[in-house]
């Protein structure tokens, strides 16, 4: 039977208080409430975005086929970026972070709110926007050039030998990155939070069956139990993930109004 909410923020708080070293595995989940759609949540791209079989905007094989598909979704994605701002839940743990508690994020993420909350040590184990290589040569670009690219033709090309600017986003069938230090993290916490991810893409599912001591899962939806068994999970929280931290943080106030 689930527990009542109170009775959960409680264990929570008392799990906060007792842990010494915090880390965080986040998902698309937690940028939901900023305004960014996730993959399979009731509003999520897999159901709005009109395209038949979506994957395939992240597929390596359809990027190299033709980068149309993924351009056309990458622009309203930098658009939206420019209006959105980190939530609560990301304000929440950067404050863990200063406080020392969290020792670090792994993220699914690849919109950057995490550091733009405030967190420092933050792995993008699916990469992330900040630069983009060209396909042919390599060479590496700015997000600001990639991105002034996509707006001036439909595809960004490299100025030297013409190739396509590919984001170093992880695509499907791609090594995802910083995996051994994914791991070491995990394994060296004593409080995993996984918040806000179906856990279905591997291998970051697996990551969680790593971890140290407690999980305490905050995911309100669809959650997969392939790679974590619901008997490893020392609280599962099927709430909304801001309205849940910010009941948490009524016991320690460490997240500001206006600010982290
Ligand atoms: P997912 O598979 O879309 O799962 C997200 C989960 O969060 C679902 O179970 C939702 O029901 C749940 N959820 C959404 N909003 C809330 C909320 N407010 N409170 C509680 N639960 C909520 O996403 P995953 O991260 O598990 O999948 C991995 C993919 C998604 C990664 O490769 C990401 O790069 C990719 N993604 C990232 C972003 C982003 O950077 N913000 C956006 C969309 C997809």
């Amino acid at each position: 039977m689930p527990q009542a909410f109170d009775e959960q923020v409680t264990r929570c708080a008392a799990m906060l208080e007792q842990a010494q070293n915090v880390v965080l595995l986040s998902g698309a989940g937690m940028s939901t409430s900023a305004g960014i759609p996730d993959f399979r949540g009731p509003n999520g791209l897999y159901r709005t975005a009109g395209i038949a079989d979506p994957e395939r905007i992240f597929d390596l094989s359809e990027f190299s086929r033709n980068p149309t598909l993924f351009y056309r979704f990458h622009r309203a994605f930098l658009t939206l970026l420019d209006t959105v701002r980190p939530t609560f839940a990301h304000r929440f743990f950067a404050a863990l972070e200063q406080k020392g508690i969290l020792k670090g994020i792994v993220t699914q993420n690849i919109d950057g709110l995490h550091q733009r909350a405030g967190s420092s040590h933050v792995l993008e184990i699916h990469g992330g926007i900040e630069t983009s290589t060209c396909v042919r040569c390599s060479r590496t670009y700015s997000r600001e050039e990639t991105t002034r690219k996509a707006f001036e033709t439909d595809i960004p090309r490299c100025d030297f030998c013409g190739g396509v600017l590919k984001p170093d986003i992880v695509f499907f069938s791609e090594q995802v990155r910083h995996l051994e230090e994914c791991v070491h993290l995990v394994k060296t916490s004593d409080l995993l939070f996984v918040v806000g991810s179906s856990l279905t893409v591997t291998p970051a599912a697996l990551l969680p069956a790593y971890a140290g001591r407690d999980i305490v899962v905050v995911n309100r939806g669809s959650l997969s139990f392939d790679y974590l068994p619901k008997r490893r999970i020392s609280l599962l929280v099927e709430e909304d993930i801001d309205a849940f931290f910010k009941a948490v943080d009524t016991r320690f106030s460490l997240v500001s109004e206006n600010g982290t």
